[in-house]
């Protein structure tokens, strides 16, 4: 499970200084008088009270949304790391904490000088300072909230991933197919274009069987270069690679369209079998409807697939061997309690 997924957004900072100054006001209309000081009274308490309140339930839907992250299994921690540091994460909790805890603070104390005022000018004064100082918590600090902002962003539409079910990473250089694969394979619908890079994120789809769910997963094209030089866009690649690879099917393009010649197609392929070993991994040669070279078992080891997935080609040989790897792969996670 994404844990962003049923977290709510908070607002822009400028968007809650407005709201809590126009609501605080709104409120504070509806006080029925009961004599002059104290209506006044009253009326400046609610003002303050309404500003606190809209302050603070942004704060602290501020505060869950980088609190996750420490909820969150390592595949999504890990996502989140590409953009989001854990010292950064770190500063910006402590942040909120403590912006939460002065607007409680301020709170209790202005609303006790309130009580203590005896003077229609001095409740006026107590109000205007307590509103411009909750104020100023979300105005000092526009640079955190805006960075939370970011983080729901990306990561509340994160796929939602169990790690209990089989997953099967569909890998490979721009181009090739993969989407298209993925579409052909699970109920997922990815767009699909005659261009590399048109997947920048990683996307997943479902296989239903009798007993249990496979998660085929799309992911960015990767690059023939080394790790340390993958960009953010790879980088989603490689963490699904890394925590959701029961199975991974490589797939090379044999076309005239292809990104990349034979040997560095190889070449990321031998990268990503000798960095998970632990997967079973797939070679498929797709688009052999237009082939124009011939990738067979003379560099590739293992079976490979042939698939024209423009001409319906090897689909069903695919699935067949998914679905006895999955069953493999399903009876050990049970073994092991990964459920
Ligand atoms: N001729 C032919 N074209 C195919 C076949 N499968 C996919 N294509 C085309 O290849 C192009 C790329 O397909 P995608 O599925 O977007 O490729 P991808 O690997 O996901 O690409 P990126 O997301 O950019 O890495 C599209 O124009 C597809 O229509 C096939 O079997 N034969
Ligand atoms: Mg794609």
């Amino acid at each position: 499970m994404n844990p962003w997924e049923r977290l709510k957004p908070f607002n822009k900072p400028d968007v809650i200084v407005e709201e809590a100054l126009s609501k605080a006001s709104r409120e504070s209309r509806k006080i029925s008088f009961r004599g002059r000081l104290e209506t006044v009274r009253r009326k400046e308490r609610v003002r303050i009270l309404v500003v606190y309140r809209v302050v603070t339930r942004n704060l602290r839907r501020a505060y869950k949304i980088v609190n996750a992250y420490w909820k969150a299994n390592d595949f999504y921690r890990d996502l989140v790391n590409i953009y989001f540091s854990n010292d950064e994460l770190e500063v910006v909790r402590r942040e909120l904490r403590n912006m939460i805890s002065l607007a409680d603070m301020l709170r209790d104390e202005y609303l006790s000088r309130l009580s203590n005022a005896d003077s229609i000018d001095e409740m006026g004064r107590v109000r205007r300072e307590c509103l411009g100082r909750l104020v100023s918590i979300v105005k000092r600090k526009k640079a955190i909230l805006n960075r939370v902002r970011e983080l729901w962003k990306y990561a509340h539409r994160l796929p939602s991933i169990d790690l209990g079910e089989p997953s099967v990473v569909v890998a490979g250089p721009p181009n090739v197919g993969k989407s298209t694969l993925v579409n052909s394979l699970s109920t997922a619908e990815v767009r699909v274009a005659s261009y590399p890079f048109t997947t920048k994120d990683i996307h997943v789809g479902h296989i239903i069987t009798d007993y249990y769910k496979i998660q085929i997963i799309d992911t960015p094209g990767l690059l023939d270069r080394p790790l340390s030089e993958r960009n953010e866009v790879e980088m989603k690649a490689i963490v699904a690679l890394k925590h959701l690879s029961d199975i991974i099917i490589y797939m090379f393009d044999p076309s005239p369209f292809r990104f990349y010649n034979l040997e560095e197609q190889l070449s990321i392929y031998n990268e990503i079998k000798s960095s998970f070993k632990d997967a079973y991994v797939i070679p498929v040669v797709n688009k052999v409807d237009v082939e124009e070279i011939h990738i067979g078992n003379d560099v590739v080891d293992g079976e490979i697939i042939r698939l024209s997935l423009k001409e319906g080609v090897g689909l069903d040989l695919l699935r067949g061997r998914i679905l006895s790897i999955s069953n493999e792969v399903f009876s050990h996670k049970i073994r092991s309690g990964a459920k």
